[in-house]
């Protein structure tokens, strides 16, 4: 196996340097990503919601002996800091924008896509949590590779902990955002993002990676967010112009239909009690997919 290391940078790294990193080897840590204060701050905020918060059920990709708190934008003000902060943004702001054009008439325009915050989680690995399956996480929008010109996620995962090879820092294949579609990760070619807590790993979506084994007796804690492109957004947006009670009265395959489900592929679902559970339990009807059935 060629294996490749993952490279370090420090935090006055610039965009145009990590990009560099990231299109060579599809991941980059950034050392000192956040100051101590900020480390200190987030650490107190997701433990209190993570020590109210069950394991996953799903032994196969969450892991049952892993916490996860999502819907952290809603709950932390330090997180926003990390979401805007210039390195994270920066950098996926030009690894996903990249200008295309279109013909309106006579008129070619030119046009990059948008980008949302799409995952927002603290995953926290506890001890005796084997290894998560190694994926890339564009499998969320069925990408293909290679890539039709375009990447559709820059995600970041901040060590809220030391991330070591013996607690479960995240798994990566340096390079393998270049494999097609046929060729099948192991275990044996992945490095472990290896890092002190406040700095941070990111990759992009077509880098296969997971969480490691934690073979120690304290968990290890991270923060994940991730930016995706937006341009298969939906056209009118029903979450906000339909009445949740109109919604209600609906039929199932109608409220599925405008987006009060979670896919197949894991998209659209809503964290409840640590479980990343289908939009239409909030609605009170039973689950449109049992937890647990990613992809
Ligand atoms: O926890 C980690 O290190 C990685 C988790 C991950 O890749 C995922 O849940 O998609
Ligand atoms: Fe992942």
């Amino acid at each position: 196996m060629d294996t490749r290391a993952l490279s370090t940078v420090s935090s006055d790294a610039s965009i145009e340097q990590v990009v560099d990193i990231i299109r060579r080897d599809g991941g980059v840590i950034i050392a000192d990503f956040v100051s101590p204060a900020t480390l200190k701050s987030l650490t107190d905020e997701l433990d209190s919601y993570l020590k109210v918060t069950p394991c996953g059920v799903d032994p196969y990709f969450a892991g049952t002996q892993t916490r996860r708190v999502a819907r952290i934008i809603g709950r932390s003000d330090t997180a926003v800091e990390v979401a805007l902060h210039p390195l994270f943004l920066g950098t996926a702001r030009q690894i996903l924008q990249t200008p295309t054009h279109v013909w309106v008439g006579s008129d070619r325009i030119e046009m990059a896509p948008d980008i949302q915050l799409s995952i927002t989680q603290a995953i926290q690995i506890g001890p005796g949590q084997g290894l998560q399956p190694l994926h890339r996480d564009d499998a969320t929008s069925l990408w293909r590779h290679p890539q039709y010109g375009r990447e559709a996620r820059l995600q970041m995962m901040l060590a809220i902990s030391d991330f070591t090879e013996e607690n479960g820092a995240t798994r990566v294949i340096p390079g393998s955002h270049q494999w097609d579609d046929e060729r099948m990760p192991t275990q044996e070619e992945t490095v472990a993002a290896q890092m002190k807590a406040g700095s941070a790993l990111l990759w992009i979506g077509s880098v296969y990676h997971g969480g490691g084994a934690n073979t120690t007796d304290s968990p290890r804690t991270g923060l994940t967010m991730a930016y995706d492109l937006a341009f298969l957004r939906l056209e009118e947006n029903h979450f906000l112009s339909i009445p949740v009670e109109r919604v209600r009265q609906l039929p199932g395959a109608m409220q599925r239909l405008l987006g009060w489900s979670a896919s197949s592929t894991l998209l659209g679902w809503v964290e409840i009690d640590g479980q990343m559970r289908d939009p239409q339990e909030l609605l009170g009807m039973p689950a449109f997919s049992e937890p647990g059935k990613g992809f």
